[in-house]
């Protein structure tokens, strides 16, 4: 059974999807909330907490929580797949597979992802192209029993990571949490993306939820062909 704050965290989820709560809505208080799910003041306030966090909601002192459309938009809007996002810029997306295998989760992954230590993953190496230029490396990890048998049935120098899992395994991408720093290319970075060193990348940790924690990346990104683009919103 899912705990509790999640179960209210989905319903507040689907009600702004379907419309329910409509952009710029005040949502049920968190004492409306707890009195409807039988759970305490704190349970309901953890979940719109986290609601908050990953802005779908905002709040407005002594008026209450609202649903933040524009937000929404964004930042749903900005969490594409590589392929995706390629053809949206009218290039062609391709991979190289450096490496494709399971593995048993690292400390670091399974924290990540939410599992035991040792638990089986999915691991996936990906050098990313755009019209044949080396873009990023990629390497994914998914928890392998959200996805029986991906490697076998799907070849990933064609097929797009998260249209397979949407298309084949039912996991819909609801948002990601990620990092991006700066820093010099290793050296199997450097020869993966045709560098010459010492050149910078853009170092990405991501992982990306459906109801829960599935994927955890690390990319490398070319600092000279790569911008991220965000749009910033005043905190009231
Ligand atoms: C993006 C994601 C990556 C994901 C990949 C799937 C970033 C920084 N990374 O590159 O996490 O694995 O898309 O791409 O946005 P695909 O569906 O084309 O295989």
């Amino acid at each position: 059974m899912r705990p509790l704050y999640v179960q209210i965290k989905d319903y507040i989820r689907l009600n702004i999807q379907s419309g329910v709560f409509a952009p710029d809505s005040c949502i049920p208080s968190e004492r409306h909330l707890a009195r409807q799910f039988g759970v305490s003041r704190l349970t309901a306030s953890k979940a719109v907490k986290e609601l908050i966090q990953e802005g779908l909601l905002y709040t407005s002192v002594g008026k209450g929580t609202f649903v933040n459309s524009r937000t929404i938009d964004q930042e749903l809007e900005a969490l594409t797949s590589f392929t995706e996002e390629m053809q949206r810029r009218g290039q062609r997306a391709s991979s190289r597979v450096l490496y494709a295998a399971m593995e048993n989760a690292t400390a670091e992954v399974a924290k990540a992802l939410n599992i035991l230590p040792g638990a089986e993953i999915v691991v996936l190496s990906r050098v990313r192209l755009a019209d044949d230029q080396p873009i990023a490396l990629e390497t994914s990890s998914v928890i392998a029993a959200l996805c029986p048998g991906i490697l076998q049935r799907f070849d990933f120098s064609r097929d797009s990571l998260y249209q397979t899992l949407r298309k084949a395994y039912n996991i819909h991408i609801a948002y990601a949490e990620q990092t991006i720093e700066a820093r010099q290319a290793s050296q199997h970075e450097a020869e993966s993306l045709d560098l010459d060193k010492p050149a910078p990348i853009l170092h990405i940790t991501r992982v990306t939820y459906s109801d829960r924690p599935f994927e955890y990346v690390r990319s490398a990104y070319r600092g000279d062909r790569y911008k991220f683009r965000a749009l910033l919103r005043k905190i009231e």
